[in-house]
């Protein structure tokens, strides 16, 4: 399929440690990935669901050990341990090299290896960067399928170049204990062992989207960050583009696939959807910041998708979709998870584990971390701009979190230093996407904590150095937090479609159209610059999500102090200056 000799050469080493019972290259095609799922099937690997009703599409269990991100055994190997930073593992490239050679040793003698070259970004745009994903599982191969674009048109486009990421996965015996996701980023290099879960092994994804690109991004003069791509379609016809990044879990692919309130329908507002997840950002020749998404699918979270919450989402699963965890309806031969409806149907189920389950015994169906894998282009709302090699270029970047009290429902930076301060002080309250504890506030600079592939005081300063030059060019950079709760623990803004309310004032700051006064945090909107027609809120209750309460954001200074330290020399003295700048508005 390939003559490029770096490839056949490292395909070869990896070969001879792996030492497979058979080698098998994906070409892409349609014929082939049928092959695998009709295989799947009959090992069990694969269920294959109603094809009336879901065609195409399948459900896997994962093993029950192996549900989610695994942070503590996920490692930045670079050779020298202060350039992976405070917030990541580090280990010696050699010694771990060593480590997973003895760990890899012979572990496909049994299996089939699969090599898949795929490209992240449309073929050929100049954003878009070729890796290759040796693996012995056909889920990640059909996985891959969906999220990202695969087969022989990749290594035409690669042609005899040497810039490729190489990647090793084994599903291995999925051992805990032995699990690492490791990234070698002075070697373009990714070893995911004993683990099958996405996040880990789907390398295309967190491992190169965003580790090893971060990476490649500050050598080469760009970003890779945890965002979401979305267009707002106004009356008049113009589209305008916004990124913004939330950690794991908090909505991201619902607000990329937000339908607006019916008023706004009306009025002929429209959104669409170019990424739910990642994005990376380069300076265009009109020196504006220009997005693609690299994926070609969603990796979305199931729990919590609706008709009501998310109905283009649950749309893009109606076909050709891998789902992972959910309940099998064995009734329908169709899946199931919480919150789809609001009772689970009264058919014959079974939960994420395979056992018989119907609701009543308070445990989960689906896995809180349930996902499903569904190609981008079955999304109603996906945007036109999509596969355009270019991009869209951004008007505005958001920053937001889960934060029960602190921070208000929205503010604006006072310009781009100040943005690159309001990301990097990110907190956000832990979700079920990693394994750990659930609900605790945890700094997520940028949303990029897990995935930040160099040291995170470098990061800061390529982010300040981005902006340089760009002027009146630079997007303007927000702050949200969809998730104020009242005295009783409610949600008091709904979300979900009413967040184009938001949106439409972050545009309206952007082209100066909409009104601000300016607090400590930034700028703000009254709540006469939110247009709230036909939305029950009361004028209280709007006050409540915009204020800043100073004692609380005193304490989070002194969080940030501490999160701050960390970094020591490496951290920008932009952002310090930024803090002492907070602190002085905040009133001493
Ligand atoms: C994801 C994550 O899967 O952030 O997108 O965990
Ligand atoms: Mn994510």
């Amino acid at each position: 399929m390939t003559t490029n000799k770096q490839v056949l050469n490292w395909i070869e080493e990896i070969k001879s440690l792996v030492t497979p019972k058979e080698v098998i290259w994906i070409d892409g095609s349609e014929e082939q990935l049928e092959k695998l799922r009709q295989e799947c099937v009959e090992t069990g690997e694969l269920i294959r669901l109603n094809q009336e009703k879901l065609p195409g599409c399948y459900l896997h269990r994962s093993a029950q050990n192996d549900v989610a991100r695994v942070e503590g055994r996920t490692f930045i190997c670079c050779r020298d341990k202060n350039d992976a930073g405070p917030t990541n593992n580090w280990e010696d490239p050699q010694v771990m090299y060593a480590r997973l050679k003895e760990l890899c040793s012979g572990v496909m003698k049994d299996r089939t290896m699969y090599i898949i070259p795929y490209s992240m970004g449309p073929i050929g745009s100049p954003f878009s960067k070729i890796g290759f994903e040796i693996t012995d599982s056909k889920y990640v191969v059909l996985n891959m399928a969906i999220m990202a674009r695969i087969g022989q048109k990749v290594l035409d486009q690669l042609g005899d170049s040497n810039d490729f990421v190489r990647g090793l996965h084994t599903t291995g015996s999925v051992d805990p204990e032995n699990r690492y996701i490791c990234h070698f980023p002075e070697d373009n290099a990714i070893w995911s062992v004993n683990s099958a879960y996405g996040g880990n092994v789907l390398q295309g994804k967190k491992c190169f989207a965003l580790r090893i690109a971060s990476f490649q991004g500050r050598n080469e003069g760009w970003l890779a960050e945890h965002m979401l791509i979305l267009g707002i379609r106004d009356p008049k016809g113009n589209t305008r583009y916004i990124a913004a990044a939330f950690p794991s879990a908090c909505g991201k692919t619902n607000l990329s696939m937000l339908i607006p309130p019916k008023s706004f329908l009306e009025k002929g507002y429209s959104v669409w959807t170019v990424g739910d997840d990642i994005a990376w950002i380069r300076k265009g020749e009109d020196g504006r910041l220009w997005a693609v998404n690299p994926e070609a699918g969603f990796f979305g979270v199931a729990p919590g998708t609706s008709e009501k919450s998310n109905p283009n989402a649950l749309e893009a699963t109606r076909k050709n979709t891998i789902f992972t965890n959910v309940v099998h309806d064995l009734t329908d031969n169709t899946v199931w998870w919480e919150r789809m409806t609001k009772q689970p149907p009264a058919h014959e189920l079974r939960n994420w584990k395979g056992e018989p389950w119907d609701g009543t015994d308070g445990t989960p169906g689906a896995h809180p971390n349930s996902r499903f894998t569904a190609p981008a282009i079955n999304c109603p709302s996906i945007s036109s701009e999509f596969n355009s090699p270019n991009g869209v270029p951004l008007d505005a970047i958001i920053f937001g979190g889960r934060r029960a009290k602190t921070a208000p429902l929205v503010y604006q930076s006072f310009d781009w230093n100040h943005g690159v301060f309001v990301g990097s002080v990110m907190g956000s309250e832990t979700t079920a996407a990693a394994t750990g504890q659930v609900g605790v506030v945890r700094h997520d600079p940028m949303a990029m904590l897990p995935f930040c592939g160099y040291h995170m005081g470098d990061y800061f300063a390529h982010w300040l150095k981005m902006g340089e030059g760009l002027g009146e060019k630079a997007p303007k950079i927000f702050n949200v937090n969809w998730f104020r709760t009242d005295d009783e623990g409610k949600f008091i803004w709904p979300g979900f479609g009413d967040n184009l309310r938001i949106l439409l004032w972050i545009l309206g700051r952007c082209d100066g159209s909409a009104g601000a006064v300016e607090t400590a945090l930034g700028w703000q909107p009254s709540t006469s610059d939110i247009c709230l027609d036909g939305l029950d809120i009361t004028e209280d209750e709007m006050n409540t999500l915009l204020s800043i309460d100073k004692d609380l954001w005193k304490t989070e200074v002194e969080g940030i102090h501490k999160f701050y330290e960390k970094f020591g020399d490496r951290l920008p003295k932009e952002l310090k200056a930024q803090l002492a700048a907070l602190e002085e508005r905040l009133g001493k």
